[in-house]
Protein backbone atom coordinates (compact mmCIF):
# COMPACT_ATOMS: atom_id res chain seq x y z
CA UNK A 1 0.00 0.00 0.00
CA UNK A 2 1.49 3.54 -0.74
CA UNK A 3 1.85 5.66 1.75
CA UNK A 4 -0.73 8.96 2.88
CA UNK A 5 1.32 11.65 2.08
CA UNK A 6 0.95 14.69 5.05
CA UNK A 7 -0.80 16.16 2.76
CA UNK A 8 -3.71 14.15 1.88
CA UNK A 9 -3.56 13.26 6.04
CA UNK A 10 -4.03 17.11 6.33
CA UNK A 11 -7.08 17.02 4.56
CA UNK A 12 -8.73 13.90 6.01
CA UNK A 13 -8.30 15.08 9.56
CA UNK A 14 -9.90 18.49 8.43
CA UNK A 15 -13.17 16.42 7.37
CA UNK A 16 -12.92 15.26 10.95
CA UNK A 17 -12.95 18.98 12.11
CA UNK A 18 -9.62 18.09 13.69
CA UNK A 19 -5.96 19.83 12.64
CA UNK A 20 -2.14 18.57 13.82
CA UNK A 21 -0.11 20.92 15.18
CA UNK A 22 2.45 20.85 12.53
CA UNK A 23 0.15 22.83 10.93
CA UNK A 24 0.30 25.97 13.17
CA UNK A 25 4.06 25.79 12.43
CA UNK A 26 3.22 27.60 9.04
CA UNK A 27 0.49 29.42 10.65
CA UNK A 28 3.09 31.14 13.11
CA UNK A 29 5.65 31.63 10.19
CA UNK A 30 3.21 34.12 9.17
CA UNK A 31 2.72 35.98 12.70
CA UNK A 32 6.45 36.07 12.98
CA UNK A 33 7.04 39.55 14.00
CA UNK A 34 4.73 40.42 16.59
CA UNK A 35 0.63 41.49 16.23
CA UNK A 36 -0.20 43.46 12.97
CA UNK A 37 -2.35 46.01 13.76
CA UNK A 38 -5.97 45.39 13.57
CA UNK A 39 -7.12 48.23 11.34
CA UNK A 40 -6.10 51.46 9.82
CA UNK A 41 -5.47 54.84 11.43
CA UNK A 42 -8.47 56.90 10.30
CA UNK A 43 -9.80 60.82 11.31
CA UNK A 44 -13.40 61.31 11.45
CA UNK A 45 -13.28 65.24 10.79
CA UNK A 46 -15.50 67.39 12.89
CA UNK A 47 -16.59 69.34 10.09
CA UNK A 48 -17.79 66.17 8.41
CA UNK A 49 -19.61 64.61 11.98
CA UNK A 50 -21.45 67.47 12.82
CA UNK A 51 -23.82 68.76 9.64
CA UNK A 52 -24.74 65.07 9.76
CA UNK A 53 -25.49 65.18 13.72
CA UNK A 54 -27.57 68.22 12.64
CA UNK A 55 -29.50 66.27 9.59
CA UNK A 56 -30.09 63.44 11.65
CA UNK A 57 -32.14 65.78 14.08
CA UNK A 58 -34.55 66.10 11.20
CA UNK A 59 -34.92 62.97 10.05
CA UNK A 60 -34.65 60.63 12.93
CA UNK A 61 -37.10 63.14 14.71
CA UNK A 62 -37.04 61.90 18.37
CA UNK A 63 -34.15 60.12 20.00
CA UNK A 64 -36.95 58.63 22.18
CA UNK A 65 -36.48 55.27 21.25
CA UNK A 66 -33.28 54.83 19.84
CA UNK A 67 -29.97 57.09 20.71
CA UNK A 68 -29.23 59.39 18.00
CA UNK A 69 -25.83 58.21 17.53
CA UNK A 70 -23.27 57.88 14.96
CA UNK A 71 -20.56 54.70 15.45
CA UNK A 72 -16.94 55.52 13.55
CA UNK A 73 -16.40 52.34 12.14
CA UNK A 74 -12.89 51.49 11.08
CA UNK A 75 -12.32 51.17 7.03
CA UNK A 76 -9.85 48.34 7.78
CA UNK A 77 -11.96 46.21 10.05
CA UNK A 78 -14.39 44.06 8.78
CA UNK A 79 -16.10 42.92 12.41
CA UNK A 80 -17.06 46.21 12.83
CA UNK A 81 -15.25 48.74 15.71
CA UNK A 82 -13.36 52.23 15.93
CA UNK A 83 -10.59 49.64 17.11
CA UNK A 84 -10.88 45.86 17.45
CA UNK A 85 -11.73 46.40 21.18
CA UNK A 86 -13.57 50.00 21.15
CA UNK A 87 -16.33 51.76 19.26
CA UNK A 88 -16.00 55.36 19.23
CA UNK A 89 -19.32 57.69 17.84
CA UNK A 90 -20.94 60.80 18.49
CA UNK A 91 -24.59 61.59 19.62
CA UNK A 92 -26.57 64.62 19.95
CA UNK A 93 -30.03 65.29 21.84
CA UNK A 94 -32.16 68.29 20.94
CA UNK A 95 -33.61 70.41 23.81
CA UNK A 96 -36.72 68.39 25.74
CA UNK A 97 -35.90 65.21 24.58
CA UNK A 98 -35.10 62.06 27.05
CA UNK A 99 -33.13 58.61 25.53
CA UNK A 100 -34.99 56.55 27.82
CA UNK A 101 -33.63 54.36 30.48
CA UNK A 102 -31.88 50.79 29.13
CA UNK A 103 -28.81 48.82 30.42
CA UNK A 104 -26.54 46.61 28.68
CA UNK A 105 -23.51 44.25 29.58
CA UNK A 106 -21.26 46.48 27.17
CA UNK A 107 -19.14 48.84 29.15
CA UNK A 108 -20.00 53.39 27.96
CA UNK A 109 -18.30 56.32 28.85
CA UNK A 110 -19.83 59.91 27.69
CA UNK A 111 -17.09 62.71 26.70
CA UNK A 112 -19.20 66.00 26.79
CA UNK A 113 -18.43 68.42 23.43
CA UNK A 114 -22.03 70.51 24.06
CA UNK A 115 -23.46 70.91 27.62
CA UNK A 116 -24.98 72.57 30.25
CA UNK A 117 -26.68 72.34 33.78
CA UNK A 118 -29.97 70.93 32.40
CA UNK A 119 -28.53 68.32 30.22
CA UNK A 120 -27.64 64.98 32.22
CA UNK A 121 -26.96 61.75 32.36
CA UNK A 122 -28.94 59.53 35.49
CA UNK A 123 -26.98 56.49 36.06
CA UNK A 124 -27.77 54.21 38.50
CA UNK A 125 -30.26 56.56 40.20
CA UNK A 126 -27.94 59.25 40.51
CA UNK A 127 -27.91 62.69 38.11
CA UNK A 128 -25.00 63.20 36.26
CA UNK A 129 -24.99 67.67 34.83
CA UNK A 130 -23.17 67.35 31.51
CA UNK A 131 -20.87 70.30 31.24
CA UNK A 132 -18.42 70.68 27.92
CA UNK A 133 -15.92 68.05 28.37
CA UNK A 134 -17.13 66.29 31.62
CA UNK A 135 -16.67 62.73 31.37
CA UNK A 136 -19.50 60.83 32.36
CA UNK A 137 -19.04 57.08 32.88
CA UNK A 138 -22.17 54.69 32.14
CA UNK A 139 -20.58 50.97 33.58
CA UNK A 140 -21.64 47.87 32.42
CA UNK A 141 -25.24 46.95 33.58
CA UNK A 142 -25.83 50.54 34.68
CA UNK A 143 -29.24 51.67 33.92
CA UNK A 144 -29.00 54.95 32.14
CA UNK A 145 -31.21 58.01 30.31
CA UNK A 146 -30.23 61.10 29.01
CA UNK A 147 -32.17 64.18 29.20
CA UNK A 148 -31.95 67.55 27.78
CA UNK A 149 -33.85 70.05 29.60
CA UNK A 150 -31.94 73.28 28.06
CA UNK A 151 -32.94 75.13 25.47
CA UNK A 152 -29.48 74.45 23.28
CA UNK A 153 -28.67 71.06 21.65
CA UNK A 154 -26.60 69.37 22.98
CA UNK A 155 -23.54 66.70 21.46
CA UNK A 156 -21.44 64.14 23.30
CA UNK A 157 -18.66 61.55 22.20
CA UNK A 158 -19.74 57.93 23.43
CA UNK A 159 -17.04 55.54 23.98
CA UNK A 160 -18.31 51.14 24.22
CA UNK A 161 -16.24 48.19 25.05
CA UNK A 162 -18.58 47.04 22.20
CA UNK A 163 -16.44 44.74 20.33
CA UNK A 164 -14.29 43.05 23.15
CA UNK A 165 -18.12 42.24 25.11
CA UNK A 166 -19.13 40.84 21.67
CA UNK A 167 -16.14 38.95 20.81
CA UNK A 168 -16.63 37.31 24.33
CA UNK A 169 -20.25 36.78 23.37
CA UNK A 170 -21.44 38.16 26.71
CA UNK A 171 -24.12 40.92 24.98
CA UNK A 172 -26.79 41.18 27.18
CA UNK A 173 -29.29 43.94 27.21
CA UNK A 174 -32.35 44.89 29.27
CA UNK A 175 -35.18 47.77 28.29
CA UNK A 176 -36.22 49.96 31.58
CA UNK A 177 -39.55 49.36 32.55
CA UNK A 178 -40.51 52.77 31.91
CA UNK A 179 -38.62 55.79 29.84
CA UNK A 180 -36.77 57.18 32.95
CA UNK A 181 -35.35 55.67 36.25
CA UNK A 182 -36.11 56.57 39.65
CA UNK A 183 -33.64 59.03 41.03
CA UNK A 184 -32.56 59.71 44.50
CA UNK A 185 -33.27 62.85 44.87
CA UNK A 186 -33.98 63.76 48.55
CA UNK A 187 -29.99 65.33 48.93
CA UNK A 188 -26.46 64.36 47.22
CA UNK A 189 -25.48 62.86 50.05
CA UNK A 190 -27.21 60.06 49.10
CA UNK A 191 -25.46 59.36 46.03
CA UNK A 192 -22.52 57.23 45.87
CA UNK A 193 -20.43 59.58 44.43
CA UNK A 194 -20.46 61.93 47.17
CA UNK A 195 -18.21 58.74 48.63
CA UNK A 196 -15.16 59.08 46.19
CA UNK A 197 -13.83 62.12 47.85
CA UNK A 198 -10.98 61.73 50.65
CA UNK A 199 -13.22 61.71 53.35
CA UNK A 200 -15.70 58.81 53.67
CA UNK A 201 -18.20 57.69 56.18
CA UNK A 202 -16.60 55.75 58.40
CA UNK A 203 -19.22 53.48 58.78
CA UNK A 204 -19.84 52.13 55.48
CA UNK A 205 -17.46 49.80 52.93
CA UNK A 206 -16.88 51.72 50.15
CA UNK A 207 -18.15 50.73 46.88
CA UNK A 208 -14.79 49.82 45.01
CA UNK A 209 -15.89 49.61 41.18
CA UNK A 210 -17.08 52.20 38.62
CA UNK A 211 -16.45 55.38 40.25
CA UNK A 212 -17.02 58.27 40.47
CA UNK A 213 -19.71 58.33 37.70
CA UNK A 214 -18.87 61.95 36.94
CA UNK A 215 -15.37 63.83 36.38
CA UNK A 216 -16.04 67.03 35.98
CA UNK A 217 -13.62 69.42 33.36
CA UNK A 218 -13.16 71.89 35.85
CA UNK A 219 -11.12 69.42 38.19
CA UNK A 220 -9.18 67.99 35.02
CA UNK A 221 -8.48 71.59 33.08
CA UNK A 222 -6.80 72.69 36.75
CA UNK A 223 -5.02 69.74 37.36
CA UNK A 224 -3.29 69.70 33.50
CA UNK A 225 -2.69 73.01 33.98
CA UNK A 226 -1.07 72.29 37.91
CA UNK A 227 1.26 70.11 35.60
CA UNK A 228 2.04 71.46 32.59
CA UNK A 229 5.21 72.92 33.51
CA UNK A 230 7.07 69.13 34.13
CA UNK A 231 8.62 67.72 32.12
CA UNK A 232 5.91 65.09 31.60
CA UNK A 233 5.70 61.33 29.44
CA UNK A 234 8.37 61.52 25.92
CA UNK A 235 5.43 59.37 24.46
CA UNK A 236 2.51 61.47 25.34
CA UNK A 237 3.41 64.77 26.89
CA UNK A 238 1.18 65.51 30.02
CA UNK A 239 -1.26 62.33 29.91
CA UNK A 240 -3.57 62.05 33.11
CA UNK A 241 -5.46 58.80 33.51
CA UNK A 242 -9.06 59.50 35.05
CA UNK A 243 -8.48 56.67 38.09
CA UNK A 244 -10.86 55.24 40.93
CA UNK A 245 -10.05 56.81 43.56
CA UNK A 246 -11.02 54.01 46.30
CA UNK A 247 -8.28 51.46 44.14
CA UNK A 248 -6.10 53.86 41.99
CA UNK A 249 -7.29 51.67 38.97
CA UNK A 250 -8.74 52.17 35.59
CA UNK A 251 -12.12 54.55 35.73
CA UNK A 252 -13.33 51.22 34.71
CA UNK A 253 -12.64 47.29 34.35
CA UNK A 254 -11.97 47.91 30.55
CA UNK A 255 -11.20 50.93 30.28
CA UNK A 256 -8.62 53.86 30.52
CA UNK A 257 -9.79 57.33 29.96
CA UNK A 258 -6.76 60.21 29.57
CA UNK A 259 -7.16 63.55 29.58
CA UNK A 260 -3.28 64.81 27.82
CA UNK A 261 -1.50 68.08 27.24
CA UNK A 262 0.77 68.52 24.17
CA UNK A 263 3.20 71.79 24.92
CA UNK A 264 3.01 74.63 22.15
CA UNK A 265 5.06 73.34 19.46
CA UNK A 266 5.85 70.01 21.64
CA UNK A 267 6.66 66.68 19.52
CA UNK A 268 6.49 63.04 21.41
CA UNK A 269 8.46 60.09 20.62
CA UNK A 270 7.21 57.39 18.57
CA UNK A 271 6.48 54.08 20.74
CA UNK A 272 3.69 51.06 20.38
CA UNK A 273 1.59 49.56 22.45
CA UNK A 274 0.14 46.25 22.33
CA UNK A 275 -3.22 48.18 23.38
CA UNK A 276 -5.49 50.31 21.02
CA UNK A 277 -6.48 53.73 21.63
CA UNK A 278 -9.39 56.15 20.45
CA UNK A 279 -8.69 59.74 20.66
CA UNK A 280 -11.12 63.16 20.46
CA UNK A 281 -9.36 66.52 20.31
CA UNK A 282 -10.70 68.88 22.96
CA UNK A 283 -8.63 71.78 21.31
CA UNK A 284 -5.72 72.27 19.00
CA UNK A 285 -4.07 71.65 16.09
CA UNK A 286 -1.42 68.80 15.04
CA UNK A 287 -0.81 65.57 13.69
CA UNK A 288 -0.86 61.67 14.98
CA UNK A 289 2.12 59.88 12.96
CA UNK A 290 0.57 56.45 13.04
CA UNK A 291 3.51 54.06 11.36
CA UNK A 292 3.84 56.19 7.65
CA UNK A 293 0.05 57.57 8.20
CA UNK A 294 -0.01 61.20 9.23
CA UNK A 295 -3.56 62.31 11.04
CA UNK A 296 -4.05 65.65 10.96
CA UNK A 297 -6.27 66.68 13.80
CA UNK A 298 -8.05 69.80 14.35
CA UNK A 299 -10.40 70.59 17.29
CA UNK A 300 -13.52 68.13 18.01
CA UNK A 301 -11.81 65.80 15.48
CA UNK A 302 -11.85 61.74 16.31
CA UNK A 303 -9.25 59.64 15.30
CA UNK A 304 -7.90 56.21 16.05
CA UNK A 305 -4.53 54.44 16.52
CA UNK A 306 -4.73 50.68 16.06
CA UNK A 307 -2.79 48.22 18.40
CA UNK A 308 0.71 47.98 18.14
CA UNK A 309 1.37 50.83 15.49
CA UNK A 310 4.32 53.23 16.15
CA UNK A 311 2.83 56.61 16.64
CA UNK A 312 3.64 60.13 18.05
CA UNK A 313 2.13 63.26 18.70
CA UNK A 314 2.97 66.80 16.90
CA UNK A 315 1.53 69.79 18.53
CA UNK A 316 1.59 72.19 15.38
CA UNK A 317 0.99 74.99 17.30
CA UNK A 318 4.14 77.43 18.65
CA UNK A 319 2.28 79.37 20.96
CA UNK A 320 -1.32 77.22 21.86
CA UNK A 321 -1.85 74.40 23.71
CA UNK A 322 -3.28 70.79 22.34
CA UNK A 323 -5.69 68.64 24.79
CA UNK A 324 -6.56 65.27 23.92
CA UNK A 325 -9.20 62.88 25.41
CA UNK A 326 -8.86 58.97 24.84
CA UNK A 327 -9.54 55.97 25.76
CA UNK A 328 -7.28 53.07 25.85
CA UNK A 329 -8.27 49.02 26.31
CA UNK A 330 -4.81 48.46 28.22
CA UNK A 331 -6.98 47.09 31.44
CA UNK A 332 -7.87 44.14 29.03
CA UNK A 333 -4.10 43.62 28.06
CA UNK A 334 -2.97 44.29 31.64
CA UNK A 335 -5.45 41.58 33.10
CA UNK A 336 -4.16 39.21 31.11
CA UNK A 337 -0.43 40.07 30.87
CA UNK A 338 -0.70 40.83 27.30
CA UNK A 339 0.22 44.45 28.20
CA UNK A 340 3.53 45.57 26.30
CA UNK A 341 5.33 48.82 25.21
CA UNK A 342 8.07 49.21 22.64
CA UNK A 343 11.27 50.70 22.64
CA UNK A 344 11.04 50.47 26.50
CA UNK A 345 7.92 50.59 29.72
CA UNK A 346 6.86 54.25 30.21
CA UNK A 347 3.31 53.93 31.76
CA UNK A 348 4.34 54.31 35.70
CA UNK A 349 8.15 53.66 34.96
CA UNK A 350 9.07 56.83 36.61
CA UNK A 351 9.24 56.49 40.64
CA UNK A 352 7.59 59.89 42.43
CA UNK A 353 10.05 62.52 43.18
CA UNK A 354 12.28 62.18 45.88
CA UNK A 355 12.11 64.00 49.22
CA UNK A 356 14.70 66.89 48.92
CA UNK A 357 17.79 66.55 50.53
CA UNK A 358 17.92 68.57 54.06
CA UNK A 359 20.85 70.59 53.85
CA UNK A 360 23.76 69.97 56.16
CA UNK A 361 24.28 71.69 59.32
CA UNK A 362 26.56 74.78 58.89
CA UNK A 363 29.07 75.62 62.18
CA UNK A 364 28.28 78.75 64.10
C1 LIG B 1 -25.83 53.08 23.59
O1 LIG B 1 -26.54 52.40 24.50
C2 LIG B 1 -25.70 54.47 23.70
O2 LIG B 1 -26.84 54.59 25.77
C3 LIG B 1 -24.96 55.16 22.74
O3 LIG B 1 -26.36 56.44 24.79
C4 LIG B 1 -24.35 54.52 21.71
C5 LIG B 1 -23.85 52.47 20.51
C6 LIG B 1 -23.97 51.12 20.39
C7 LIG B 1 -24.69 50.39 21.31
C8 LIG B 1 -25.31 51.00 22.38
C9 LIG B 1 -26.35 55.21 24.84
C10 LIG B 1 -24.46 53.13 21.57
C11 LIG B 1 -25.21 52.40 22.51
Amino acid sequence: MVAKTLQEFDVELDKLHMRGQWQYDRLLEQVIGGPKPAGVPYVWKWEEVYPKLVEACDIIPESYTARRNFSFLNPGLERGGTTHTLLIGMQMIKPGELAWAHRHTIAALRFVVRGNERVYTVVDGEVCPMHAYDLILTPRWSWHDHHNESDHPAIWVDVLDLPFVIGLNVPFYEPYPGDRQQVRRSSEAEYIQARTGALRPTWERPKERHLPLRYPWVDAEAQLKRLAKLEGSPYDGIALEYVNPINGGPAMPTLSCWIQMLRPGEETKSHRQTSSAVYFVVRGEGKTIVNDEELEWKQHDTFCVPNWAWHRHVNRSRSDEAILFSVHDIPMLQAFDLYYEEPENSIRARPAPLVPPVPEKSEK
